[in-house]
């Protein structure tokens, strides 16, 4: 049976994306941030339709990405963090709290609010995921955004 199937384009180039970007860690979230804008400049959005807002810390992502996401003014948000293992529980409860945060941001507003978080052990993990040889999961990010924008468009386009 032949079925209509919705995919996300990525030769849209329209549309306006926020990155919220968390200053913890920020040798490594500013390199998470880069891959990002990286990525939506390959994609065809240049300054115009990126705005970037910093916040303090990964817990701060999911308030900063909802107001963002609730001005109307932008298509989908990329909240990029990154969350290193310490010898205490708060590892736990901030990656719990950017983990539901970021996800009830989404169902909230309708609008894609995207996990650019890393959450890793070490510093070296983290490193790995910024640009090294894990690549790079601020790019990642940003074309999950691109990806979602197209997809729900089309959801609420069909007929
Ligand atoms: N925030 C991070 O984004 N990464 C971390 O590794 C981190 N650690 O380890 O504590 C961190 N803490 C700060 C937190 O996100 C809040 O900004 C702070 O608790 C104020 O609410």
């Amino acid at each position: 049976m032949a079925a209509q199937v919705i995919e996300g384009l990525f030769n849209e180039k329209s549309g306006r994306y926020g990155i919220v970007v968390s200053r913890w860690n920020s040798f490594i979230t500013e390199k998470l941030k880069e891959g990002a804008i990286d990525a939506l400049r390959k994609h065809g959005y240049g300054e115009d339709s990126v705005t970037v807002a910093y916040c303090p810390g990964s817990y701060e992502l999911p308030l900063t990405a909802q107001t963002m996401a609730e001005t109307g003014k932008f298509d989908a948000i990329i909240a990029i963090g990154t969350v290193i293992r310490g010898a205490t529980a708060h590892f736990d409860y901030v990656c719990s709290a950017a983990n539901s945060g970021i996800l009830q941001a989404n169902l909230k507003t309708g609008i894609p609010v995207i996990f650019g978080v890393l959450t890793t052990d070490t510093i070296e993990q983290a490193v790995e995921r910024a640009g090294t040889k894990a690549g790079n999961k601020g790019e990642e990010a940003a074309l999950s955004a691109i990806e979602m924008v197209s997809v729900l468009k089309q959801v609420k386009a069909m007929k």
